[in-house]
């Protein structure tokens, strides 16, 4: 994870000093990429220890179309907590948009307008597995007409999916890689192609959201994959105004003097090619060895 402390200590040094909506203030840039090579591990960071579980959970919860911060709240997740009013419901925030995206209709020479939604996840999964070198497997979540009902406006607003052909050596890498028997070869079982993912962040808390961020839609594209039988290729993080805020930058500066560890790595079910049939037990981290913890306070 090098290009992540190069963007932190790129931000530390080059950062414009702005104060933001939060009155915390920051040290900021405009437009940033990383990419990750999604073969080498799973891209979570080492050099402090994330919380694993709430990027799971977080991800199961935009995935089954919920923004009830009740549906995290019961598997144990509490960053959605500040945002949330007392009934719960976060507004027409991620889940509904990814799902729910919705539409109005109207009936032909009348006043009355229909509702209805789109899923733009299944829509993406059909597109991979019918078109899949299509320009357009775009999920966007900034409904404009929306955004002054969400209790926070989406951060990561878009993310695109993009497929390449694999190469025969890469295909033989993998079919070695999942033990896939002679006897199985020429059956349709081993993928063609690789699935990449770039993703468009408009605001990004260098310190507390962009490790999140970068796991949360790594896994994402790994379990995309594994449902459209394609081998996880590059997730490419694209950032609009990054920002250190000034309550973290003591964190920042320990974080820099610590070395990068292996990366883990993600094993899902193979069984599960429905994207919205994956629980929790279904993914598994494995060496995951961080150094400890740094803790440091969420600008609201
Ligand atoms: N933020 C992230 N990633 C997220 C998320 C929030 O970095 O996934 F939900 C940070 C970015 C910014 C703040 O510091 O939350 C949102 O504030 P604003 O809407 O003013 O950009």
């Amino acid at each position: 994870m090098h290009q992540y402390l190069d963007l932190l200590s790129k931000v530390l040094t080059e950062g414009i000093d702005t104060e933001d909506r939060t009155g915390v203030g920051c040290k900021s840039l405009f437009g940033y990429q990383m990419r990750f090579n999604l073969q080498a591990g799973l891209p979570l960071l080492t050099t402090k220890k994330v919380h694993w579980k709430s990027v799971v959970g977080e991800l199961l919860w935009f995935l089954s179309g919920s923004t009830y911060v009740q549906d995290l709240q019961k598997n144990g997740v509490k960053i959605w907590d500040e945002w949330a009013p007392e009934h719960g419901y976060l507004g027409p925030i991620y889940g509904e948009q990814w799902r729910s995206w919705r539409t109005y209709t109207q009936i032909p020479e009348s006043e009355i307008y229909e509702v209805g939604t789109v899923d733009q996840i299944s829509q993406v999964l059909e597109t991979l597995r019918t078109n899949p070198t299509s320009r357009r497997m775009v999920v966007s979540t900034w409904n404009v007409a929306d955004l002054p009902d969400m209790a926070l406006a989406p951060c990561h607003c878009l993310f695109q999916f993009h497929t390449s052909l694999l190469t025969q050596e890469e295909r033989y890498k993998w079919t070695l890689k999942n033990r896939i028997p002679q006897s199985d070869w020429g059956k349709g079982l081993i993928p063609t192609r690789k699935l990449n993912c770039q993703l468009y962040q408009r605001s990004a808390d260098v310190f507390l959201g962009i490790p999140f961020n970068i796991a949360s839609y790594s896994l994402l594209t790994l379990m995309v994959a594994q449902c459209v039988n394609m081998v996880p290729g590059e997730f490419i993080w694209t950032g609009g105004d990054v920002h250190l805020y000034s309550s973290h930058t003591n964190q920042a500066l320990l974080q820099l003097s610590r070395s990068p560890q292996p990366l883990p790595t993600v094993t899902l079910n193979p069984q599960i090619k429905d994207l919205f049939a994956f629980t929790y037990g279904d993914i598994t981290l494995e060496n995951y060895n961080p150094l400890p913890t740094i803790k440091a306070p969420v600008a609201v």
